[in-house]
């Protein structure tokens, strides 16, 4: 880990965190080892503190900025392919939840991987998705990082249950496999590698 990149994110310095980040780059550190390393862990332990009334939405906010000023910086690293999209789909944050880092994580994994990702963004209803799907959204991901909004994975779900050609694949924070199994989605993922997994096996893709 890198203690300052952690620090910087932890602490809300959006101004140093893209600095040291390019730093690490630059010394030819490759751009997921800085994200799961140094950049998540600092989100996971502002989660920690938050839960501990050590801190509050305030400094979660500022956290937030500085990791999506780090991100914005690994992005193109990530996403750079160049190839043939494997299959086109769709992600989005479900109705009435705004965390977006590990949703937008995700998304640079599966571009990264060779996806065409439409990012449908944060707060995303039934409808939102079922646009993306008659543009030609083959798989659906969806992200929910808060236990009340959980239950609408499962109303999108029942949406698309017509549907046997789209894919609903889902996680976040408080997902589990368990989870999945009960509302019968057809993946899920614990983190943004394993997502681009369960992506390509519900669509039969195999990966290298
Ligand atoms: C940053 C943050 C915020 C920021 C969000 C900013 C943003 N732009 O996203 C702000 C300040 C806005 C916020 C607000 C709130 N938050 Co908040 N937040 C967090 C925090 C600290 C970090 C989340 C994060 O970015 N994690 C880092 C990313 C990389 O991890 P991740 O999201 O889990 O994603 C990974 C995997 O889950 C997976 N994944 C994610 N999505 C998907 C999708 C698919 C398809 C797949 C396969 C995989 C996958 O891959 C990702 C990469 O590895 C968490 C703590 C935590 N431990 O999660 C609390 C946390 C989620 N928040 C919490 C709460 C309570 C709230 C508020 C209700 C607080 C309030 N009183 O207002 C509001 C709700 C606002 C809303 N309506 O959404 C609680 C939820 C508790 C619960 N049981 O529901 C948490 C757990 C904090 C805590 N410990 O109590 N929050």
């Amino acid at each position: 880990m890198n203690q300052a990149i952690f620090e910087a994110i932890s602490t809300g310095d959006a101004k140093q965190t893209p600095k040291l980040i390019q730093q690490d780059l630059d010394a030819g550190i490759a751009a997921n080892i800085i994200l799961t390393e140094s950049m998540i862990p600092a989100m996971r332990h502002i989660g920690d503190l938050f839960a501990r009334n050590e801190v509050y939405v305030p400094q979660m906010l500022i956290a937030a900025r500085a990791m999506n000023a780090g991100l914005a910086l690994i992005e193109p690293v990530l996403a750079d392919t160049g190839h043939q999209p494997l299959a086109r789909v769709c992600i989005g944050t479900v109705k009435g939840d705004l965390h977006d880092i590990g949703k937008n994580i995700v998304a640079m994994m599966l571009k990264g991987a060779g996806f065409e990702v439409m990012d449908l963004g944060t707060d995303c209803d039934a409808a939102t998705f079922q646009e993306a799907v008659d543009e030609g959204a083959q798989a659906i991901c969806l992200s929910a990082l808060l236990t009340t909004t959980l239950p609408y994975m499962k109303q999108v779900i029942n949406h698309f249950s017509g549907n046997n050609q789209v894919r609903i694949i889902i996680g976040g924070a408080p997902v589990t496999q368990a989870y999945a199994d009960e509302i019968q989605a057809d993946g899920f993922g614990g983190n943004a590698v394993e997502a681009v997994y369960a992506v390509a096996r519900s669509l039969g893709i195999a990966m290298r």
